[in-house]
């Protein structure tokens, strides 16, 4: 039996694949671990509603009652995002074992690709991928994400990585996975609430259009993953020096807590909500809603492309 034989797609994705229309995946972890309920459920909503708005298709990713699903809507996202830390948090190693165990799980961005890939979905939006840990050099940990951007060629939009993170060994694994990282409309990679983390990207492209070329060529060369960092819009960003109080103090509260591993991150994410009395949370959500935006222009601009190049 192969993989495909896991997966469960809604009606109107799958017609929408079988049509050849632009669909735009969207992960779940961010739901169960990365915001507090209900403005998981919220966010999840207003994502879709704006991959619509822009002419595509949304396609949440979740693993649920045994089964990859994609297009989670209705009374299973409620499910998912009541569920939140305690449902899992999957991650490539967890697949197997959840599924046969048949329990709920937000789906990372490594796991979201993968069944975003077994679906046939190209462009997938999400708020900051999983990095190198600052401290890795003792701890070892390292996202998933980065090695599955190098395997698996699905699109990745996203605001850059936070510097909850090490930014410079993140964009350095990167390299070593052999991952594109273009900037959509900026030279700097961004750092999450902040538009620049001072770290330069791979190429920059100004168009979903160029993009698009860009990625068909990709295609073509039977290569994996990119990476599009989009940064977070003026309105809703955030100085670096501001939000860096905050990191360090959530950073230092982890660090006595002694918590370690897949719980870091959507600690980290919890505490630095609260230091921010909810202001990083607005814009977090902010930022997903702009790469859903850029992720859609990109399926569109894509699906034109394919449709206009020889078989
Ligand atoms: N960044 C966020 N919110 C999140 C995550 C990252 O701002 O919810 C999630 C994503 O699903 C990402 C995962 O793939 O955390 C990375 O976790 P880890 O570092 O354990 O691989
Ligand atoms: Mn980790």
């Amino acid at each position: 039996m192969g993989a495909k034989a896991y997966l469960s797609i809604s009606a109107e994705v799958k017609a929408a694949l079988a049509a050849g229309k632009p669909v735009v995946a969207l992960e779940s972890t961010i739901i169960t671990h990365g915001m507090p309920y209900p403005q998981n459920l919220a966010m999840a909503r207003e994502v879709e509603d704006v991959v619509r708005a822009n002419g595509a298709v949304p396609a949440t990713i979740a693993i649920m009652d045994g089964r990859l699903c994609v297009g989670v809507s209705g009374e299973d996202l409620q499910r998912l995002a009541e569920e939140g830390h305690a449902a899992a948090k999957a991650s490539r190693r967890d697949m197997a074992s959840l599924l046969a165990r048949g329990v709920m799980a937000g789906t990372t961005v490594a796991t979201t690709m993968q069944i975003a890939a077994l679906a046939g979905i190209r462009i997938f939006a999400t708020g900051g991928i999983g990095g190198v840990h600052r401290g890795a050099e003792d701890s070892f940990d390292i996202s998933a994400d980065l090695e599955e951007l190098g395997r698996t060629p699905v699109t990745v939009v996203c605001a850059g990585a936070k510097s909850i993170l090490d930014i410079a060994k993140t964009l350095e694994v990167l390299e070593t996975n052999g991952v594109p990282v273009l900037g959509f409309g900026t030279d700097d990679f961004p750092a999450f609430w902040a538009r620049t983390s001072g770290f330069k990207v791979d190429q920059r492209f100004d168009t979903p259009v160029e993009v698009a070329r860009m990625l068909a060529i990709q295609s073509d060369l039977n290569m994996g993953g990119v990476l599009i960092a989009n940064p977070i819009p003026e309105a809703d960003a955030w100085e670096a020096s501001e939000i860096e109080g905050f990191i360090a103090q959530a950073l230092a509260d982890a660090d006595a807590k002694g918590i370690k591993g897949k719980a870091t991150t959507p600690f980290l994410l919890q505490r630095i909500f609260e230091l921010t009395g909810g202001k990083s949370l607005e814009s977090n959500i902010a930022l997903v809603k702009n790469n859903a935006k850029v992720a859609a222009q990109i399926a569109l601009a894509l699906s034109g492309q394919l449709a206009q190049r020889p078989a």
